[in-house]
């Protein structure tokens, strides 16, 4: 997480001195926290976040489906690993789980925001589209 960081800062100075012509970089790195939403992409058959590890308190997720059929985002508080949830006839039994949020199905293309509290642990994090948790649609964060 914090090598990632420093990545991105430095991405963004770097940026910055390109852009920038003959000013200095003059970037303020002003907040030591992540300020923009975690981003989720949906596709066959993976989900990919852009922040695998995070801080307790409010996370907003950006998502989209990147894939080429339809796809929602189903986010599960679970301490089981990421592909043994409970599931029934191709799906996930949400009623068995502590589901944290969901949303509507997403057309190809589509996007959609969530944002909820989490509080230390594993969230996972998966398409609830008959079949394709069992395709591999899922995966992992956790909070500190
Ligand atoms: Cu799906």
């Amino acid at each position: 997480m914090r090598a990632l960081m420093l990545t991105l800062v430095t991405l963004s100075l770097l940026q910055a001195a390109c852009s920038g012509g003959a000013s200095t970089a003059t970037t303020v790195v002003s907040s030591p926290t992540p300020t923009g939403p975690m981003t989720v992409s949906l596709r066959e058959w993976a989900i990919d976040v852009s922040t695998p590890v995070t801080k307790a308190g409010i996370v907003k997720l950006a998502i989209r489906n990147d894939g080429s059929v339809p796809h929602d985002l189903v986010v599960v508080k679970s301490d089981l690993a990421p592909n043994r949830l409970p599931t029934a006839s191709g799906r996930v039994e949400l009623s068995q789980v502590t589901t944290v949020t969901q949303t509507a199905l997403l057309p190809p293309g589509d996007r959609a925001e969530a944002s909820f509290t989490v509080e230390r642990g594993r969230y996972i994090v998966l398409c609830n589209v008959i079949g394709h948790y069992n395709s591999g649609q899922f995966t992992s964060f956790t909070v500190e």
